[in-house]
Order: structure tokens, then C-alpha cells, then sequence
């Protein structure tokens, strides 16, 4: 925790570099698209795309399957992902900026797995798309309105979007739905909103939304929040206005009257 505590010190020191210098600042999601290079996996979770399914992926959005040299050139500005992906011509491999014991064998560069022989392996895809619509975003402002792509028209199909918000440290960030209508079914598995009491969409998993029910409010236990909208194929709907507002860390004896939920996570500041 004193650690933890530590690196977020040292993170909110070193913010506006964020993802743009080499070490221990960087974290994929952060830059998920980075030089026309984006990561994906598959529906049913990590590592589960056969090679043709990949490229199908990548083509699908109107990319391709991005080459070994495009992964470095976007390694080379900050992206970082531990995760192994397709790449162009059956290749396999991740790119790593900060070795660690967990990831890239301590490592740093491209982890290579060489041209796959038997491209029914299930990894995921790193696609090529320099022209691909743009949607999300890193939020530092102590306030701010996001929205799916055209709102208040529909959104598209295929879409994914992330909203990192990163206030001051000490803040807690608190999450108002102003308007939610997102394709409805019943398990979110065809257009959802994620929402993490992290800076990446791998811990604090908090609540994966749809439908056009609001959704309660939300405060964070950190100052650091990640928002993923994602749309499938097909149907799509009016869509989402979200408002976070920074805020003071609540006293410790402070009892919550509406329907706010106080995020208690491993993030936790107070
Ligand atoms: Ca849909």
C-alpha cells in the first residue's frame, strides 16, 4: 500500500509526461492506439483468435494486421502491452517498454514468438489502422462531459472507446450518468460500458452497463478512473453523456444519504 501510495505520488509528479517517457509511467491503456497500432482480443476474452480470425478482426475495422515494424515504431512512442498478438504474415508477438519479472521476460523491445507453423494458435490481434475513428480520451480537468461518438445521435457499430480521467492526487472522482441508452440485453454482451476504479480496464472492475436505465452514481477510491464503451456489429442507440466531477476526499466518518456507491478497491487513498 505504502508503495502504491508512493507511485501515485510519483505518477502525479511526472503527469503530463504521462506515457510519453520511457520506465515505469507508462501503461498500455494509456496508449492503446499509438501510431496507428491498437490491440484487440477476441469476444470471448485473451487469447482465443486463430491467425485468420485476426486478420479478419483487423480487416473488418478497416485495418490490417499490423507488421513487426509497426508494433516497434509504436513501442518506440510508449506502448506497452502484455498481451501476444498476431501480427502480419503469422508472426506472433507483444511489445514492451518496461521489463518486468511478470512480462517480456524482463525484457524490453518486442517479444518475439517468431512466424507460427500452426496458425490455429489463439492469440490476440495487433491491428494497423492509422485512419480509424477516434473516440475516448485521457481527462485530467477537474470536470468534464463525455459522450459516444455523434451524440445525441446514435452511436456506430464497432466502436471502442476509452475515457481515462486522472484528477489531482488526493481527489476522488465521482461519475454522473446524464443520459444512458445503450443496445439492451440482458448479460451486455452486444453494446456495454465498462467502468474500472483503475487506470486500466485489467483491475477494479466495477460494473459493466446497458440498456437505458441510469445508472447510480459512482466515486472512485483513487483519482484515477477508466470508462470502455464498446458497440458490436449490429443495432446501435441513442447513447451516453457521462459528468465526472473531481472531489476532495470525502472525512473519514462521512455516511453517504443518495444513491452514490463509494468505491473501497485496492486504489484506495483515504
Ligand atoms: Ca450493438
Amino acid at each position: 500500500m505504502i508503495a502504491l501510495t508512493f507511485l501515485f505520488a510519483l505518477l502525479w509528479d511526472r503527469a503530463l509526461g504521462w506515457g510519453f517517457k520511457d520506465g515505469v509511467l507508462h501503461n498500455s491503456i494509456w496508449l492503446e492506439r499509438a501510431a496507428g497500432v491498437y490491440h484487440r482480443e477476441g469476444r470471448a476474452g485473451k487469447y482465443q483468435l486463430t491467425y485468420a480470425e485476426a486478420k479478419a478482426v483487423c480487416e473488418y475495422e478497416g485495418g490490417h494486421l499490423a507488421t513487426y515494424q509497426q508494433l516497434e515504431a509504436a513501442r518506440k512512442i510508449g506502448y506497452h502491452m502484455c498481451a501476444a498478438g498476431w501480427l502480419a504474415k503469422g508472426r506472433v508477438g507483444y511489445p514492451i517498454v518496461k521489463p518486468g519479472s511478470n512480462c517480456g521476460f524482463g525484457k524490453k523491445g518486442i517479444v518475439d514468438y517468431g512466424f507460427r507453423l500452426n496458425r490455429s494458435e489463439k492469440w490476440d490481434a495487433y491491428c494497423y489502422n492509422p485512419n480509424g475513428k477516434d473516440c475516448g480520451g485521457i481527462f485530467t480537468d477537474s470536470k468534464h462531459i463525455f459522450k459516444t461518438p455523434r451524440f445525441p445521435h446514435e452511436y456506430e457499430n464497432d466502436q471502442v472507446c476509452y475515457w481515462h480521467i486522472r484528477v489531482k492526487y488526493g481527489q476522488r472522482i465521482q461519475i454522473q450518468f446524464l443520459d444512458f441508452d445503450l443496445e439492451e440485453d440482458t448479460a451486455c454482451m452486444a453494446d456495454y460500458l465498462e467502468i474500472y476504479d483503475s487506470y486500466d480496464d485489467v483491475n477494479g472492475f466495477v460494473g459493466r452497463y446497458c440498456g437505458d436505465e441510469l445508472p447510480d452514481n459512482i466515486i472512485s477510491t483513487g483519482n484515477v478512473m477508466t470508462l470502455k464503451f464498446l458497440s458490436d456489429a449490429s443495432v446501435t442507440a441513442g447513447g451516453f453523456q457521462i459528468k465526472y466531477i473531481a472531489l476532495d476526499p470525502p472525512k473519514k466518518n462521512a455516511t453517504t444519504q443518495d444513491n452514490t456507491n463509494y468505491l473501497v478497491g485496492r486504489f484506495g487513498i483515504v
